[in-house]
C-alpha cells in the first residue's frame, strides 16, 4: 500500500487529499490531514474521486460519430484525422468565425485547459469564444476590474481573522466558497462566531449556510445592489465612513447613495429599514469587517452593480486591503505589481447578432444560439467544447440544443457523453484527473491565504493516451493548418518560450506541457519558488496570511482605486428604476447547489447520488397553498422559453414568491427556463436568479 497526495480537482477550495493504493487500485480517499490548508477536511466530492476514476462510463477512448447517430470507438490517429479533414475546410470556407469555442467550468480547474486553451484559441482566431463566465463570475470581475484595474484583483474576505461576516448570495455549506478558495468554509464560518464575531447571510433563502450564522435577511432576487446602496448611504449619513487610503471617488458614491435610503429600497428589497440601519452601525463598529457575495449577487439583473457595491462598503468601512476586512491574495505564480496599469477595457468587438459587447475577450453565452442560427458571414457552423455541457448549464437549453443539432460539424474535448457531448461528431476524452499533474493556477488567486501545492499524476496514463494539453496542441496544429501530424513537441517549446519570458526566467529544459509553465511562473514569481520546491513538500507550502497590497497590487492607470467607475455610476439610474418599480406580485425562479453535486457532471457519480431527490421545487407552503400543491405533487414551471416538471418540495426555507431549483439535471433542466434575453447588460452575464416564471400543478 502506498499513499499518495494531491489537490482536489472538483472546486475552489483546493483541498488536499490523500490517496491510498494498492498496485495501481485506488483503495480509498481521504482527506489530507498533514495538508497546510485544508488539514484533512474532505468534502463527498473528493471522496468521489474513486469513483470517478473507476466509472465504467467516464471515456477512455475517442468516440466518432457514425451514419446512424450512434458512436463507435476510434484510434486517436483517426480521431485527428477526421477533425483535420472538416475543421480547416470550415475556417476556409466560411471565415474564422465561423467555428466557435466553448470552454466549461472544468477547464479551469486543470492546467491544461488553462495553458493551452488560449494557444488553441490564437491559432483559431475566432471572436465566437463563450465559456462558463458569463453564466458566473464575470460581473464581479468586471467591478473588480473597473474598481482596481484587471478582472484577477478580486478582493477576498480575510475569513480567519474577521470578526464580522456580511454574506450576500453565497451557500458555502454547500458550494464549499467560490471567489473565495478556502477549505472547510462552514469550519472557518463557525471559528468567527467562536471568537466573538458575527455572521450575516442575505439570501432569499434560509440555506445551510445561513442557519450556521447569526443572522440570516431575505431578500428579494435582484435587490441587493439597492441593499448595499442603502448601507452606503447609512454610512454617510451617520458619519460612520472611514475610507483608507488610495481611493478616488469616495464622494461621487456618497452623493449617489444618497436617494437610496433604507426605508426608499425596502419595499424593494424586502429588507427593513431598521435591519439596515443596524447592519450598517454594525459593519462601521466592527473592528474588522468584510462584506462578501457570490453567485446570487453576479448572476442577476444587477450583478456587476452589486459587486461595485460590496466593495464600496468594504471601503468605506476602512476593510478594503486591511487584515480581517476583504484584501488581494499574492499567489506564488505571480509577481508583485507596479501600482499602475491600462485598466479595463471592454466592448472592444461586439457579437454578430445582438451586437453584445465583448467581455474579458470572450462574447455572452446567452449569445451562443443566435450565431449559429442566424444566416449570414461570421455565422457559427462548427464548434468545439472543452469540459462544457452548454445545453445543460446555459440558458434557454431547448433553442441551444435545436441550434447544435444544426451545426455541420463539433467536437468536443471531454471525459463524459452527455446532453452536449452526445451531439459531438468526434469526442477526445481527457485522462482521469489522477493521471495528470495538478496546480491551482487560478483559485490560489482567490485564497484566504496565500498558499502552494504542486500534485504530480497519482497514476500512470493507460498507454497512447495523450493528455489533454497534447490533445489541445494537436487541435491547435490542425487549427493552424500544420495537420495532424505536427510536431506537438516543438510547439508546446514555443508555449513555454512565451510563458517563461513572461515570467522572466529560462523554461526548464527537462521539462514539457504545463509543469514547465507553472515552474516558470513560480520561479519568476513573488516567492521564488519552483516545482522543485513543491514535489519536496507534498502537503504544500503555506505562504502565510494575506497582507495588504495597496496600492502596489493595482492596474489602474491613476493608479488609486476608482471607487466610482464611470460604468458602473452610468448603471444607477436602472437602479432607480427598480427601486421604483412595485414588485408584479408574479413568481420569481433563482437557482441552488447541493453538497453532493458538480454543476452538470457530478451529480450521479457513484455515492453522490445516495439519498432523496434533490431536483426539487422548494416552494413556500403559503405559495403551494395558493397554487393547490401538495408537498411531493409534481409540478409544471413555466417561463418566456419554456417548461419542465418536477416534484414541489414545500418549505418555510424559501420567501414566498420565490421558486428555487438546482441547475445541472438532464431530466429537469433549469435553464430551459432561464431566458437567454435576460441578461445583465454590463456583461452580458446571464440572470439566472429573478427569473419570471409561473407555476401550476401538472
Ligand atoms: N440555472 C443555472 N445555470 C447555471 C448556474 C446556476 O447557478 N444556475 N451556474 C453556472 C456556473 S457558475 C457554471 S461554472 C456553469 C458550469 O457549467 P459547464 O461550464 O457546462 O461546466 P460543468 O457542468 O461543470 O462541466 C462541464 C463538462 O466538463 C466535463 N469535464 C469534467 N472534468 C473535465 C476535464 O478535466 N477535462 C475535460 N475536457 N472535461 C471535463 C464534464 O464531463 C462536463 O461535461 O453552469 C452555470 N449554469
Ligand atoms: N457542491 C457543489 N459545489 C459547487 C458547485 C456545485 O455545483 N456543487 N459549483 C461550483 C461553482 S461552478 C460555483 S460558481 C460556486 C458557486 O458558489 P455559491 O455562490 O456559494 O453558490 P450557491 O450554493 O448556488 O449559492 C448561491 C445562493 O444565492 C442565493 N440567491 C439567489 N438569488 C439571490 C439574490 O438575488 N440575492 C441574494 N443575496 N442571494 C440570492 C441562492 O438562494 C443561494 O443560496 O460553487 C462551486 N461549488
Ligand atoms: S470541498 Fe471542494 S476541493 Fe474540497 S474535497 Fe470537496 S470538492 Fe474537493
Ligand atoms: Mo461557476
Amino acid at each position: 500500500m502506498t499513499t499518495a497526495y494531491r489537490t482536489c480537482p472538483f472546486c475552489e477550495a483546493t483541498c488536499g487529499l490523500a490517496i491510498t493504493l494498492e498496485g495501481d487500485r485506488v483503495a480509498q480517499v481521504r482527506g489530507d490531514a498533514e495538508d497546510v490548508f485544508s488539514k484533512g477536511f474532505v468534502c463527498p466530492k473528493g471522496v468521489a474521486l474513486k469513483a470517478f476514476h473507476e466509472d465504467p462510463a467516464r471515456l477512455r477512448a475517442p468516440l466518432v460519430k457514425q451514419p446512424d447517430g450512434s458512436f463507435a470507438e476510434a484510434t486517436w490517429e483517426d480521431a485527428f484525422a477526421l477533425i483535420a479533414e472538416r475543421l480547416p475546410a470550415i475556417q476556409a470556407e466560411h471565415g474564422r468565425d465561423a467555428v466557435g469555442a466553448y470552454f466549461g467550468n472544468p477547464s479551469i480547474h486543470n492546467l491544461d485547459g488553462q495553458l493551452y486553451g488560449r494557444v488553441l484559441l490564437k491559432a483559431l482566431g475566432t471572436k465566437n469564444l463563450f465559456t462558463a463566465s458569463t453564466v458566473d463570475q464575470y460581473p464581479k470581475q468586471a467591478a473588480a476590474a473597473h474598481m482596481f484595474g484587471a478582472g484577477t484583483l478580486v478582493p477576498v474576505p480575510d475569513l480567519d481573522r474577521t470578526d464580522y461576516l456580511l454574506m450576500l448570495g453565497a451557500n458555502p455549506a454547500a458550494s464549499n466558497g467560490s471567489l473565495m478558495t478556502a477549505p472547510d468554509v462552514r469550519g472557518r464560518l463557525a471559528a468567527i462566531r467562536a471568537r466573538g464575531g458575527r455572521v450575516v447571510v442575505v439570501d432569499p433563502r434560509r440555506t445551510r449556510s445561513a442557519k450556521l450564522a447569526d443572522e440570516h435577511l431575505w431578500i428579494r432576487p435582484g435587490g441587493d445592489a439597492l441593499f448595499l446602496f442603502a448601507l452606503v448611504h447609512v454610512l454617510v449619513a451617520e458619519g460612520l465612513t472611514t475610507p483608507g487610503d488610495h481611493l478616488d471617488g469616495v464622494e461621487v458614491v456618497a452623493s449617489l447613495a444618497e436617494e437610496f435610503t433604507p426605508e426608499a429600497v425596502e419595499p424593494a428589497t424586502g429588507i427593513p429599514a431598521a435591519t439596515t440601519r443596524r447592519i450598517a452601525r454594525e459593519l462601521a463598529a466592527a473592528p474588522r469587517a468584510a462584506v462578501y457575495g457570490r453567485i446570487g449577487t453576479t448572476t442577476q439583473a444587477f450583478g456587476t452593480t452589486a459587486s461595485w457595491l460590496v466593495d464600496v462598503v468594504n471601503a468605506l468601512t476602512g476593510n478594503l486591503d486591511r487584515p480581517g476586512g476583504a484584501m488581494f491574495p499574492l499567489p506564488a505564480t505571480s509577481k508583485r505589481g507596479t501600482g499602475t496599469g491600462r485598466g479595463a477595457r471592454f466592448g472592444r468587438w461586439t457579437s454578430r447578432v445582438r451586437e453584445a459587447p465583448e467581455v474579458f475577450g470572450e462574447l455572452p453565452v446567452a449569445c451562443l444560439a443566435e450565431e449559429i442560427e442566424t444566416p449570414g458571414d461570421g455565422r457559427i457552423r462548427a464548434m468545439i467544447t472543452v469540459a462544457g455541457n452548454p445545453l445543460v448549464s446555459t440558458p434557454n437549453s431547448e433553442r441551444l440544443t435545436a441550434a447544435f443539432d444544426s451545426l455541420d460539424f463539433m467536437v468536443s474535448l471531454d471525459v463524459y457523453l452527455n446532453e452536449t457531448t452526445r451531439r459531438a461528431d468526434v469526442i477526445l476524452p481527457a485522462p482521469s484527473h489522477l493521471e495528470r499533474p495538478h496546480y491551482d493556477l487560478a483559485f490560489y488567486g482567490f485564497a484566504v491565504r496565500n498558499v502552494a501545492n504542486y500534485s504530480p499524476p497519482v497514476l500512470d496514463k493507460p498507454a497512447g493516451t495523450p493528455d489533454e494539453w497534447e490533445t489541445l496542441l494537436r487541435l491547435t496544429a490542425i487549427a493552424a493548418g500544420a495537420g495532424p501530424d505536427a510536431d506537438i513537441g516543438a510547439l508546446d517549446d514555443m508555449v513555454a518560450a512565451d510563458a517563461a519570458a513572461r515570467a522572466g526566467v529560462e523554461p526548464d529544459p527537462a521539462r514539457r506541457g504545463p509543469v514547465r509553465i507553472v515552474d516558470a511562473m513560480l520561479r519568476g514569481g513573488a516567492y521564488g519558488l519552483s516545482i522543485a520546491d513543491l514535489e519536496a513538500a507534498p502537503h504544500g507550502i503555506d505562504l502565510g496570511p494575506l497582507e495588504p497590497r495597496l496600492p502596489e497590487v493595482l492596474r489602474t492607470p491613476s493608479g488609486r482605486v476608482e471607487l466610482a467607475p464611470p460604468a458602473l455610476v452610468a448603471d444607477v439610474d436602472r437602479l432607480h428604476a427598480a427601486m421604483a418599480a412595485p414588485a408584479n406580485g408574479g413568481m420569481v425562479l433563482i437557482g441552488r447547489r447541493h453538497l453532493r453535486s458538480n454543476n452538470s457532471w457530478m451529480n450521479e457519480l457513484g455515492p453522490l447520488a445516495n439519498g432523496p431527490n434533490r431536483c426539487t421545487a422548494l416552494v413556500n407552503p403559503a405559495d403551494a397553498e395558493r397554487l393547490g400543491l401538495a408537498d411531493g405533487d409534481t409540478v409544471r414551471v413555466r417561463s418566456r422559453t419554456g417548461a419542465i416538471e418536477l416534484p414541489a418540495e414545500l418549505t418555510d426555507d424559501l420567501m414566498p414568491g420565490v421558486v428555487s431549483i438546482p441547475h445541472g439535471w438532464e431530466h429537469a433542466n433549469s435553464n430551459v427556463l432561464a431566458d437567454e434575453q435576460l441578461v445583465e447588460p454590463l456583461t452580458g452575464t446571464a440572470i439566472l436568479n429573478g427569473i419570471p416564471v409561473e407555476l401550476t400543478p401538472a
